[in-house]
Protein backbone atom coordinates (compact mmCIF):
# COMPACT_ATOMS: atom_id res chain seq x y z
CA UNK A 1 0.00 0.00 0.00
CA UNK A 2 1.44 3.35 -1.06
CA UNK A 3 0.83 6.38 1.93
CA UNK A 4 -1.08 8.73 1.26
CA UNK A 5 1.66 11.54 1.10
CA UNK A 6 3.59 9.42 -2.19
CA UNK A 7 0.91 9.13 -3.56
CA UNK A 8 -0.80 12.83 -3.74
CA UNK A 9 3.56 13.21 -4.79
CA UNK A 10 2.92 10.83 -7.48
CA UNK A 11 -0.66 12.16 -8.23
CA UNK A 12 1.22 15.67 -8.67
CA UNK A 13 4.13 14.66 -10.76
CA UNK A 14 1.81 12.00 -12.71
CA UNK A 15 -0.94 13.98 -13.25
CA UNK A 16 -1.19 15.21 -16.82
CA UNK A 17 0.07 18.89 -17.33
CA UNK A 18 -2.98 19.23 -20.20
CA UNK A 19 -5.47 18.41 -16.92
CA UNK A 20 -4.02 20.48 -15.02
CA UNK A 21 -4.04 23.66 -17.61
CA UNK A 22 -7.86 22.87 -17.76
CA UNK A 23 -8.46 23.19 -14.22
CA UNK A 24 -6.32 26.31 -13.80
CA UNK A 25 -7.94 27.48 -16.39
CA UNK A 26 -11.45 27.19 -14.49
CA UNK A 27 -10.04 28.12 -11.47
CA UNK A 28 -8.82 31.27 -12.73
CA UNK A 29 -12.33 31.80 -14.33
CA UNK A 30 -13.35 31.76 -11.16
CA UNK A 31 -10.98 34.22 -9.48
CA UNK A 32 -10.56 31.10 -7.35
CA UNK A 33 -6.69 30.83 -5.59
CA UNK A 34 -4.84 28.29 -3.50
CA UNK A 35 -5.32 30.34 -0.17
CA UNK A 36 -8.88 30.26 -1.28
CA UNK A 37 -9.06 26.71 -1.97
CA UNK A 38 -7.18 25.98 1.30
CA UNK A 39 -10.15 27.57 2.81
CA UNK A 40 -13.06 26.54 1.31
CA UNK A 41 -11.64 22.39 1.78
CA UNK A 42 -10.75 24.19 5.45
CA UNK A 43 -7.20 22.62 5.56
CA UNK A 44 -3.77 24.36 5.44
CA UNK A 45 -1.60 23.53 2.66
CA UNK A 46 0.74 21.28 5.05
CA UNK A 47 -1.84 19.00 5.68
CA UNK A 48 -1.06 16.29 2.45
CA UNK A 49 -3.94 14.15 3.21
CA UNK A 50 -6.45 16.77 3.37
CA UNK A 51 -4.77 18.29 0.42
CA UNK A 52 -5.07 15.02 -1.24
CA UNK A 53 -8.41 14.72 -0.48
CA UNK A 54 -9.37 18.12 -2.27
CA UNK A 55 -7.19 16.95 -5.39
CA UNK A 56 -9.09 13.88 -5.19
CA UNK A 57 -12.42 16.24 -5.56
CA UNK A 58 -11.18 18.56 -8.07
CA UNK A 59 -10.34 15.71 -9.64
CA UNK A 60 -14.14 14.34 -9.60
CA UNK A 61 -14.79 17.89 -10.96
CA UNK A 62 -12.86 17.92 -13.96
CA UNK A 63 -14.17 14.37 -15.09
CA UNK A 64 -17.80 16.35 -14.88
CA UNK A 65 -16.56 19.32 -17.03
CA UNK A 66 -14.61 16.81 -19.31
CA UNK A 67 -17.66 14.98 -19.75
CA UNK A 68 -19.75 17.97 -20.26
CA UNK A 69 -17.07 19.49 -22.91
CA UNK A 70 -16.70 15.84 -25.07
CA UNK A 71 -18.67 16.47 -28.10
CA UNK A 72 -19.36 12.49 -29.12
CA UNK A 73 -19.48 13.18 -33.18
CA UNK A 74 -16.24 15.18 -33.01
CA UNK A 75 -13.40 12.84 -34.83
CA UNK A 76 -9.83 12.65 -33.52
CA UNK A 77 -7.54 13.35 -36.48
CA UNK A 78 -6.36 10.88 -38.38
CA UNK A 79 -2.91 10.46 -40.01
CA UNK A 80 -1.96 8.79 -43.02
CA UNK A 81 0.68 5.75 -43.50
CA UNK A 82 3.80 8.12 -43.67
CA UNK A 83 3.15 9.63 -40.46
CA UNK A 84 3.40 5.90 -38.76
CA UNK A 85 6.10 5.80 -36.02
CA UNK A 86 8.08 2.80 -36.28
CA UNK A 87 8.86 1.08 -34.57
CA UNK A 88 6.18 1.88 -31.73
CA UNK A 89 7.02 2.25 -28.13
CA UNK A 90 6.34 -0.06 -25.93
CA UNK A 91 4.61 0.84 -22.53
CA UNK A 92 3.00 -0.95 -19.60
CA UNK A 93 3.68 -0.52 -16.07
CA UNK A 94 5.78 -3.11 -16.40
CA UNK A 95 8.82 -3.48 -18.41
CA UNK A 96 8.67 -5.27 -22.04
CA UNK A 97 10.37 -8.75 -21.58
CA UNK A 98 7.08 -9.41 -19.16
CA UNK A 99 4.58 -8.63 -21.28
CA UNK A 100 1.92 -11.27 -21.53
CA UNK A 101 1.95 -13.71 -24.28
CA UNK A 102 -1.71 -15.19 -24.88
CA UNK A 103 -2.37 -18.35 -27.14
CA UNK A 104 -4.87 -17.51 -29.56
CA UNK A 105 -6.45 -21.16 -29.37
CA UNK A 106 -7.44 -20.60 -25.70
CA UNK A 107 -8.11 -17.16 -25.62
CA UNK A 108 -11.86 -16.15 -25.00
CA UNK A 109 -13.02 -12.80 -24.18
CA UNK A 110 -15.59 -12.75 -21.01
CA UNK A 111 -18.80 -10.31 -20.82
CA UNK A 112 -20.58 -9.29 -17.79
CA UNK A 113 -22.46 -6.95 -15.75
CA UNK A 114 -25.65 -4.84 -18.02
CA UNK A 115 -25.33 -7.31 -20.89
CA UNK A 116 -28.15 -9.23 -22.74
CA UNK A 117 -26.00 -11.57 -24.13
CA UNK A 118 -23.42 -12.47 -21.94
CA UNK A 119 -21.68 -15.49 -23.80
CA UNK A 120 -17.79 -15.15 -23.90
CA UNK A 121 -15.90 -15.06 -27.80
CA UNK A 122 -13.23 -17.00 -29.33
CA UNK A 123 -10.65 -14.47 -31.88
CA UNK A 124 -12.63 -16.10 -34.42
CA UNK A 125 -15.67 -15.35 -33.47
CA UNK A 126 -14.37 -11.76 -33.31
CA UNK A 127 -12.91 -12.35 -36.70
CA UNK A 128 -15.89 -12.55 -38.67
CA UNK A 129 -17.42 -9.40 -37.27
CA UNK A 130 -17.08 -6.24 -39.28
CA UNK A 131 -13.90 -4.85 -39.31
CA UNK A 132 -12.29 -0.73 -40.39
CA UNK A 133 -8.37 0.33 -39.76
CA UNK A 134 -7.39 3.74 -38.11
CA UNK A 135 -4.54 5.86 -38.09
CA UNK A 136 -4.34 8.00 -35.03
CA UNK A 137 -1.85 9.32 -32.31
CA UNK A 138 -1.87 7.66 -29.59
CA UNK A 139 -0.59 10.34 -26.29
CA UNK A 140 0.74 8.66 -23.02
CA UNK A 141 1.08 11.10 -19.83
CA UNK A 142 4.73 9.75 -19.48
CA UNK A 143 5.63 12.50 -22.28
CA UNK A 144 5.53 10.60 -25.50
CA UNK A 145 3.11 10.39 -28.09
CA UNK A 146 2.97 8.07 -31.58
CA UNK A 147 1.03 7.83 -34.18
CA UNK A 148 0.08 4.05 -35.15
CA UNK A 149 -2.55 2.17 -37.30
CA UNK A 150 -5.12 -0.09 -35.63
CA UNK A 151 -7.61 -2.59 -37.07
CA UNK A 152 -10.59 -4.14 -35.46
CA UNK A 153 -14.32 -3.94 -34.71
CA UNK A 154 -16.08 -0.29 -34.35
CA UNK A 155 -16.75 -0.89 -30.40
CA UNK A 156 -20.08 0.55 -31.01
CA UNK A 157 -21.18 -1.86 -32.98
CA UNK A 158 -19.71 -4.64 -30.82
CA UNK A 159 -21.72 -3.09 -27.74
CA UNK A 160 -25.17 -3.39 -30.18
CA UNK A 161 -24.50 -6.59 -31.04
CA UNK A 162 -23.86 -8.41 -26.74
CA UNK A 163 -27.05 -6.23 -25.67
CA UNK A 164 -25.60 -4.14 -23.93
CA UNK A 165 -27.26 -1.59 -21.77
CA UNK A 166 -26.50 1.50 -23.86
CA UNK A 167 -27.83 3.72 -21.50
CA UNK A 168 -25.32 2.54 -18.61
CA UNK A 169 -22.92 5.12 -17.44
CA UNK A 170 -19.65 2.64 -17.74
CA UNK A 171 -17.72 0.18 -19.72
CA UNK A 172 -15.03 -1.34 -17.45
CA UNK A 173 -11.78 -3.73 -19.08
CA UNK A 174 -9.89 -6.28 -17.20
CA UNK A 175 -6.80 -7.34 -19.08
CA UNK A 176 -4.52 -10.92 -18.33
CA UNK A 177 -1.71 -8.82 -16.59
CA UNK A 178 -4.28 -8.03 -13.96
CA UNK A 179 -4.53 -3.77 -15.65
CA UNK A 180 -7.44 -2.42 -15.75
CA UNK A 181 -9.37 0.87 -16.76
CA UNK A 182 -12.87 1.85 -17.31
CA UNK A 183 -14.71 4.51 -19.60
CA UNK A 184 -18.13 6.58 -20.15
CA UNK A 185 -20.26 5.20 -22.63
CA UNK A 186 -20.44 8.20 -24.80
CA UNK A 187 -16.69 7.22 -25.42
CA UNK A 188 -17.38 3.74 -25.69
CA UNK A 189 -20.15 4.77 -28.53
CA UNK A 190 -17.85 7.31 -30.49
CA UNK A 191 -17.19 5.74 -34.13
CA UNK A 192 -13.77 5.69 -33.75
CA UNK A 193 -13.57 3.55 -30.52
CA UNK A 194 -12.47 0.24 -31.89
CA UNK A 195 -12.19 -3.18 -30.58
CA UNK A 196 -8.49 -4.14 -31.64
CA UNK A 197 -7.59 -6.93 -33.32
CA UNK A 198 -4.65 -5.75 -35.53
CA UNK A 199 -1.83 -4.02 -34.05
CA UNK A 200 1.23 -1.71 -34.62
CA UNK A 201 4.15 -4.23 -34.94
CA UNK A 202 5.65 -6.79 -37.51
CA UNK A 203 3.24 -9.63 -38.26
CA UNK A 204 3.45 -11.80 -34.99
CA UNK A 205 4.41 -9.47 -32.54
CA UNK A 206 1.91 -9.54 -29.45
CA UNK A 207 3.28 -6.65 -26.71
CA UNK A 208 0.69 -4.14 -28.57
CA UNK A 209 -1.78 -6.08 -26.94
CA UNK A 210 -2.81 -9.00 -28.45
CA UNK A 211 -5.31 -10.50 -29.02
CA UNK A 212 -7.87 -7.47 -28.04
CA UNK A 213 -7.13 -4.11 -27.01
CA UNK A 214 -9.63 -1.35 -26.94
CA UNK A 215 -8.77 1.68 -28.92
CA UNK A 216 -9.73 4.99 -28.07
CA UNK A 217 -8.09 7.99 -29.69
CA UNK A 218 -10.19 10.30 -27.48
CA UNK A 219 -8.63 8.89 -24.45
CA UNK A 220 -5.43 9.53 -22.88
CA UNK A 221 -2.76 6.47 -23.74
CA UNK A 222 -3.34 4.57 -20.82
CA UNK A 223 -7.31 4.46 -21.05
CA UNK A 224 -6.46 2.04 -24.15
CA UNK A 225 -6.41 -1.41 -22.51
CA UNK A 226 -4.50 -3.82 -23.92
CA UNK A 227 -4.68 -7.49 -23.53
CA UNK A 228 -8.37 -7.71 -22.75
CA UNK A 229 -9.71 -10.12 -21.10
CA UNK A 230 -12.94 -9.27 -19.68
CA UNK A 231 -15.45 -6.35 -20.87
CA UNK A 232 -18.32 -5.44 -18.18
CA UNK A 233 -20.83 -2.38 -18.44
CA UNK A 234 -21.90 -0.65 -14.65
CA UNK A 235 -23.44 2.24 -13.66
CA UNK A 236 -20.78 2.14 -11.07
CA UNK A 237 -17.63 3.85 -11.79
CA UNK A 238 -15.23 0.75 -12.09
CA UNK A 239 -12.13 2.96 -11.51
CA UNK A 240 -8.36 1.10 -12.74
CA UNK A 241 -5.14 0.77 -12.03
CA UNK A 242 -4.09 4.15 -12.79
CA UNK A 243 -7.11 5.62 -11.74
CA UNK A 244 -7.25 4.21 -8.51
CA UNK A 245 -3.52 5.66 -7.83
CA UNK A 246 -4.47 9.23 -8.98
CA UNK A 247 -4.62 9.24 -12.30
CA UNK A 248 -7.44 12.13 -13.66
CA UNK A 249 -10.40 9.46 -14.63
CA UNK A 250 -11.75 10.85 -17.67
CA UNK A 251 -8.20 11.64 -19.28
CA UNK A 252 -9.52 13.15 -22.73
CA UNK A 253 -6.93 13.82 -25.15
N1 LIG B 1 -3.07 -4.37 -20.13
C1 LIG B 1 -2.43 -3.18 -20.10
N2 LIG B 1 -2.87 -2.19 -20.89
C2 LIG B 1 -2.24 -0.99 -20.90
C3 LIG B 1 -1.12 -0.74 -20.05
C4 LIG B 1 -0.67 -1.81 -19.22
O1 LIG B 1 0.28 -1.70 -18.43
N3 LIG B 1 -1.35 -3.03 -19.28
N4 LIG B 1 -0.48 0.49 -20.08
C5 LIG B 1 -1.20 1.62 -20.68
C6 LIG B 1 -0.32 2.73 -21.04
S1 LIG B 1 0.18 3.78 -19.79
C7 LIG B 1 0.04 3.00 -22.35
S2 LIG B 1 0.91 4.39 -22.77
C8 LIG B 1 -0.34 2.10 -23.43
C9 LIG B 1 0.90 1.63 -24.22
O2 LIG B 1 0.49 0.85 -25.32
P1 LIG B 1 1.54 0.38 -26.42
O3 LIG B 1 2.46 -0.63 -25.79
O4 LIG B 1 0.74 -0.18 -27.52
O5 LIG B 1 2.31 1.62 -26.83
O6 LIG B 1 -1.04 0.95 -22.97
C10 LIG B 1 -1.95 1.21 -21.94
N5 LIG B 1 -2.70 -0.01 -21.71
MO1 LIG C 1 0.80 5.69 -20.87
Amino acid sequence: MKSEKSRSVQFRKEFGPKIEKIERRLFLKRGLTLGAMSMLSGCTLKDNDAIDRVLWAMSRWNDRIQEKLFNPNKLAKTYTEADITDPFPFNAYYEEPLAPVIDANFYSLGLSGLIKNKQSWTLSQLRELPQIQQITQHICVEGWSAIGKWGGVPFNFFLDKIGADLTAKYVGFKCSDNYSTSIDMSTALHPQTLLVLDFPGKPGETKYGFPVKIRIPTKLGFKNPKFVTEIFVSNSNPGGYWEDKGYNWYSGS
